[in-house]
């Protein structure tokens, strides 16, 4: 493995880690509490394994953010972005040019999508594909005279990016207290089974939640809503996986509302789920489909939104002017990488492997946790999935002082050389789809250690 590029810069004052503290600001961190702690420098990656600065080798049991689909290391994407490179590093494609990196794509992703999603438009990251398919929904609405729906419907939970729009839509109500909430989105509960569904079975629940739905609709005037926007499976919201009724019923209650729906695939998209899409497990029928993350595997920023004919006819044809786009849409480089990514999961089969895959992995973590008091349940499909930390199994309850216990637990991970996610007490992992069948046995190894610490620090808690 190579150095990582910098390694030459040395940091004036006293190392990296003291640079990074004095100057780099963190997205997401509470930077009072790391600076109590240390930040760990990652110097490079291989398959599915990560290094730091001590040499330790790290198993990323997220796939970065859910993104390293193909894994680390993959000469054919550096290969295919450094040719890329050398012919057209850049252009845009705004007036009247476009370059073949970006055709291509956009043709070859429109053939693989479902339905009659025939149009594609680029950005840079999930949150700018969010906000593009908004903007996209309100100009539909506006272009077919019906300005007045406008509001959007997600869910708690949900997440949509962090640029404003894609804040407002999603769920995370500590953004929307920094003053990310908007006028014209409101929010309903999420098909969260564990957390919610009570005494019901999760059939019912799931018809339950999705009729939460529709009396928001009733409420809020579908004459005044422009579209729902969904993540077939909610990521960083803690792996809330909809039970089969629900996304059925969405479709439905969109259709006779007639409110576009859009599907937030940025994390499923790809494979995550064992399908090449989320919208195809579950059978949604999206008019807009956001994609990101797994479309270059995270090796270099780009997104898309994909446009369902009924939106495109409109867009196209009576819009005029979509007052809209970046500088960096389509670009060449980013799309060379994605053709190059495209071609490692199908010619490698890595959609089947991600289902067969994750059937394994619950299978060893069902064996190595049976019995463990402080798990309440293993989910996923393909693989993403969640490990519920919970104070009573047989109540479902959740612990005081929600996210306490998960972060222990993460830091156990962390400590014991294992990437996993926190989300409040639920413990999340999406392996890049690479991952075999020792690094499996391994990540649940180091997985059951960190959680067998976690339940002996709060055992007095436990039920
Ligand atoms: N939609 C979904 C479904 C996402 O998961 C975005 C949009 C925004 O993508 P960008 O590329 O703008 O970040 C995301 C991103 C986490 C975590 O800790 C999750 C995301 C991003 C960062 C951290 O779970 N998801």
């Amino acid at each position: 493995m190579l150095d990582d590029i910098v390694t030459s810069f040395e940091p004036q004052a006293f190392g990296w880690q003291a640079a990074d503290a004095a100057h780099h600001l963190h997205p997401f961190t509470d930077h009072k509490s790391l600076h109590q702690g240390k930040v760990r420098i990652i110097t490079g990656a291989d398959g599915v394994f990560l290094t730091d600065d001590a040499g330790d080798r790290i198993l990323d049991g997220m796939a970065g953010l859910w993104c390293v689909a193909a894994g680390y290391g993959r000469h054919e994407l550096v290969e295919a972005a450094s040719r890329q490179m050398q012919s057209l590093p850049y252009y845009n494609t705004f007036f009247k040019t476009s370059t073949r990196p970006v055709i291509a794509l956009a043709e070859r992703l429109t053939a693989m999508a479902p339905d009659d999603l025939n149009h594609a438009f680029f950005a840079c990251s999930g949150s700018e594909a969010v906000d593009t398919a908004l903007r996209m929904a309100r100009t539909f609405w506006i272009t077919k005279g019906q300005p007045g729906k406008r509001v959007i419907i997600g869910r708690e939970f949900g997440y949509h990016g962090s640029t404003t729009l894609g804040a407002a839509a999603g769920g995370m109500v500590d953004m929307h207290r920094q003053g990310a909430m908007l006028p014209d989105f409101a929010h309903v509960m999420p098909p969260y089974w564990y957390g919610y569904g009570g005494q019901m079975s999760p059939e019912e629940f799931g018809l339950y939640a999705a009729k939460q739905v529709e009396d928001k609709i009733h409420e809020v005037g579908a004459a005044n809503i422009a579209a729902f926007i969904g993540e077939p499976i909610q990521g960083a919201g803690g792996v809330i996986i909809p039970p089969d009724s629900y996304w059925p019923e969405i479709n439905r209650i969109c259709r006779e509302n007639n409110i576009l729906l859009i599907v937030d695939e940025v994390i499923c998209g790809f494979g995550r789920t064992g399908r090449m899409f989320g919208s195809e497990t579950f059978g949604i029928k999206p008019d807009l489909m956001t994609l990101a993350k797994g479309i270059t595997s995270g090796y270099i920023p780009l997104s898309a939104v994909l446009v369902g004919d009924r939106v495109a006819d409109v867009l196209i044809n009576d819009t005029g002017e979509f007052y809209h786009g970046f500088t960096y849409s389509g670009h060449p480089v980013a799309c060379a990488v994605a053709l190059a990514n495209l071609d490692i999961i199908e010619n490698e089969g890595l959609v089947a492997r991600a289902e067969a895959s994750g059937v394994a992995l619950r299978a060893k973590f069902a064996t190595a946790l049976e019995g463990v008091p402080i798990v309440g349940e293993i989910r996923g499909v393909g693989l993403i999935g969640a490990i519920e930390l919970t104070a009573d199994q047989r109540t479902r309850r959740f612990f005081d002082k929600r996210g306490r216990v998960g972060a222990i637990c993460r830091d156990y991970c962390f400590s014991n050389n294992l990437v996993m996610r926190a989300v409040r007490d639920t413990m999340v992992f999406s392996p890049p789809l690479t991952i075999n069948d020792d690094e499996m046995d391994e990540l649940v190894a180091r997985a059951t250690r960190a959680i067998l610490a976690t339940q002996a620090d709060v055992r007095a808690e436990i039920l």
